[in-house]
Order: C-alpha cells, then structure tokens, then sequence
C-alpha cells in the first residue's frame, strides 16, 4: 500500500463584512487539525477567501477589485501559507486572481497548489465558468462568474509531488467529463476541488435533492472513470442569507464515497487513501493504453 492522509478542510459561510484575516484565522485552525490527524495534504474550498461574490452585481472594478488577491501569496494568504510550511503540509486553495500581463489587467478563478515543504507547485485558472456576464434580472441572486472572470488559459495541468501526481479544478468543471480525463490523462491519482454550489438553481426550476445528487454523482463518476482519488471542498451554508450546499467528500477510486462532511459548517474530514489502489485499476480494467479507442473520440474535440 502506498498510504497519504489527505483532508478537505470544508467552509461554513464567509459573510460580505467578514475580513479576510478572519477567514485565515479559520482556515489555519482547519490546517492544524488536519495535521493533527494525520494529513499530508489539504483541500480548500473555490474563492475560499470572500463571500462568494459573483452573487452580486457590480458595475466597476473599484466596486469588486476588494475580492481579488494579487501575488502569490497574497498579504491575506502569507499567514496561511507560513503555518502550512512550518507544518510540512501541502494544500489547494481557490481563490480570485488579478494579476497584470503586459499592462493589461486580468482576472481569473484560482486554485493554486503549494506542496508540503512551502514550494508553489502551480496554478489552476477555471475554464468552465457557469452563470452569465449580464444579470438575469428579477431573481434573489445572481451568478455573475462569466462578469467577472476570464475562462482559464493554463488548460488543466497536473503537478508531480513526492507523494501523488495532484490535479486541479474547481466547482463547475466538475460535472464536465472532459476536465477528469484531460487530467487523468496527464497522470493524476488525486483530483483536488473546491466549490461554492447555490442550493436553489436559478436557471431552471428542479426538486432541491437533485441539486446534491448531482454534486455526488459526478465526483462518484469522475473518481471512478478515472481510478482516481477526488478531493471536493464545499464553502457552504447561509451566506448572507444566500444557502449553499455542503456534502464535501473524499472519493476513492472504486466510485465510493469514503468520508463526507455532515455539517454546513468549519469542517476538516480525513482519509488515509492508499494511492496504490488507482494505479491497480489503472493496469487493469481501466488501463488507458490497452482499452480506450481514441480512433472514435475525435468528435469530443472537433465539436
Ligand atoms: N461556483 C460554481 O461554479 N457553481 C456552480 C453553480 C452552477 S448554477 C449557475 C456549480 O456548478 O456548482
């Protein structure tokens, strides 16, 4: 067996007046116990820093700029990220990203992933972006992402770590097939991801149980597709009074749900997931070389 702690550090709300000191403060307590309990690893939740503001309409950068990080670390994150390397733990964290190339201002939905010894591993910036640049209108909320974020231009890379070879996404990308096996592709046995889920569907009318269902289902779908572990990180509850839903959960590569979150609320579940099990599954009944027929795949790409 090949065995690593790895963790999902769940969220309860971040509320508009929250600091983002404040919030720190609460992950870095959920990195302590996470490495009390044995983790090598921790998995934050998307935009893990703020509220999640994309709910909100806002005219100008001036109005939201306030929710984005520069540098990384950021100043908000340094404290974060000195704990972590003191502790020898690596983690993912979501976050909004503003950063400046060639003079131009640009805006991305962050994951970065920072390895055990302190080392920035690298960056993930979503590409499947849900919601709308303009307000629907006539609704209690809104989900703004495609206002305030460009679609990610780093594709969906995977890092080398002494422990896995880890993979990045966030929220949406999850009920996307394609995101899980690009990244299986290039090797990875975890996939790490954070999301913030609004529990009412604002595009379409459904029964509020589909709403986890779904959620489940395609970490379930994507674990085993890909005889991977998957990492999934709510920030959840009552924001503001906007609910979100919890459900984080740890995934084996059999498709089975081997840890979830029962709160809606500051949550860290642990697993001692034994990487060897993938890569079983990956020499035999879903080894890649031997059984896909990309002859007959094209069209995923060509249209
Ligand atoms: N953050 C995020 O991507 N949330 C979406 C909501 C979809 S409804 C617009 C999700 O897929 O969970």
């Amino acid at each position: 067996d090949r065995r690593v702690g790895f963790a999902v550090a769940q969220l309860g709300p971040v509320h508009l007046q929250d600091t983002k000191t404040a919030v720190v403060v609460r992950l870095i307590d959920m990195l302590r116990q996470a490495h009390a309990r044995g983790a090598r690893w921790v998995t934050f939740p998307e935009l893990a820093l703020t509220t999640f503001f994309p709910r909100y309409i806002y005219e100008t950068p001036e109005e939201y700029d306030i929710f984005f990080e520069e540098g990384l670390p950021s100043p908000a994150m340094r404290p974060l990220f000195e704990v972590a390397k003191d502790l020898g733990v690596g983690f993912y964290l979501g976050y909004a990203e503003k950063t400046e190339d060639n003079g131009v201002t640009r805006r991305f939905n962050t994951s970065v992933l920072v390895g055990p010894d302190g080392a920035i591993l690298g960056k993930y910036r979503k590409i499947h972006l849900p919601g709308t640049v303009d307000p629907i209108g006539d609704l209690e909320f809104e989900h703004l992402e495609k206002r305030y974020f460009e679609v990610g231009d780093l594709g969906f890379p995977t890092f080398t770590t002494p422990d896995a070879r880890i993979g990045m996404c966030i929220c949406n990308d999850r009920r996307w097939p394609e995101t899980f096996r690009v990244m299986a592709l290039r090797g990875a046995e975890v996939f790490m991801l954070g999301y913030n889920t609004p529990t009412r569907n604002i595009h379409h009318p459904e029964p509020a149980h589909l709403r986890e269902f779904h959620h489940r289902l395609s970490l379930e779908a994507a674990a085993y597709q890909n005889a991977a572990w998957v990492m999934a990180a709510a920030k959840c509850g009552s924001e503001d009074g906007f609910a979100m839903i919890g459900g984080s959960a740890i995934v084996a590569p059999t498709g089975e749900v081997v840890v979830r979150a029962s709160t809606e609320d500051d949550e860290v579940i642990i697993y001692d997931c034994d990487l060897d099990l993938g890569a079983y599954i990956r020499r035999s009944v879903f080894d890649f070389a031997r059984h896909r027929r990309i002859e007959h795949y094209g069209i995923i790409t060509s249209q």
